[in-house]
Order: structure tokens, then sequence, then C-alpha cells
């Protein structure tokens, strides 16, 4: 028994040494919000479908919602962050265009109106049609 129990062991280590060598980061657009992402919904307070995105995304046009037929661009209505190294500023416009919001490092309240990292949009409702990701 003491045999096969040390072989059970070592297989156990391998698999788990597999494990170890996937990406580190976040997978973008399967619906689950991963360390590292900026996630928006398409409706206030966090429901209905999300989008959740690893990377800057300059232009909302022909992106949906994960698993729904509904238009990203100027659809959205609430935003998490989970990138507690970044800032991440999403705009009106595409390319960084027109007016915009900043969202803070995920962790981060700061009092004031770019004191959020999460939360229901207010003026910005409807509006959103590219975002980018800062170290500053
Ligand atoms: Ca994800
Ligand atoms: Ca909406």
């Amino acid at each position: 028994m003491g045999k096969i129990r040390t072989l059970l062991l070592t297989g156990a280590l391998a698999t788990a040494g597999v494990a170890f060598g996937a990406p580190a980061h976040a997978t973008s657009f399967n619906g689950v919000c991963e360390t590292g992402e900026v996630c928006l919904w398409v409706d206030s307070s966090f429901n209905g479908p999300v989008f959740d995105d690893y990377n800057s995304l300059a232009f909302y046009p022909g992106h949906y919602f994960v698993n729904s037929n509904i238009g990203l661009n100027d659809n959205a209505s609430s935003s998490a962050k989970y990138d507690a190294s970044n800032y991440c500023r999403m705009y009106v416009d595409a390319y960084g265009g027109g007016a915009n919001v900043l969202m803070q490092k995920y962790g981060v309240i700061i009092s004031g109106s770019n004191g959020w990292y999460y939360g229901t949009f207010g003026w910005f409702n409807d509006q959103a049609s590219s975002h980018y990701f800062s170290a500053s």
C-alpha cells in the first residue's frame, strides 16, 4: 500500500505543476469577472448580461454582452473593476473621445465624482463607447 500511495502522490504533484503553468491572467468575454478585468452590465446594479474585458477596448460597436444579442455600445449601465494595478477610464465616444469617467483601482474608494471602482452609472448611463486601462 505504501508504494501505491507514493505513486498517487507523485501523480498529483505532476498535475498541479501543469496547472501552475497555465496563463496567469483572466479570460476576456467569458462572462466571469476575474482579476485584472473591467466588467460592464447592461442594467443598473450589476444586473443583466455582462461584458468582461481584460484589455482596453477602443470601439464598442460590433461587441455584445456575453451570451446575449444586446450590443455593448451605448448600453452599459453599471460596472465593476477588478484590477488593483490600473485605472480604467470610460468614454462616451469611441477611441477615447468625448466626456469620460475614471474608475479607481480595485479596492480604492475616494470621495467625489471619481471615487469609485464599482457602481451604477448616473449621467453616464447608456453612453459608454470605449474604455482604456492606464497605470496613472
Ligand atoms: Ca473574464
Ligand atoms: Ca443599459
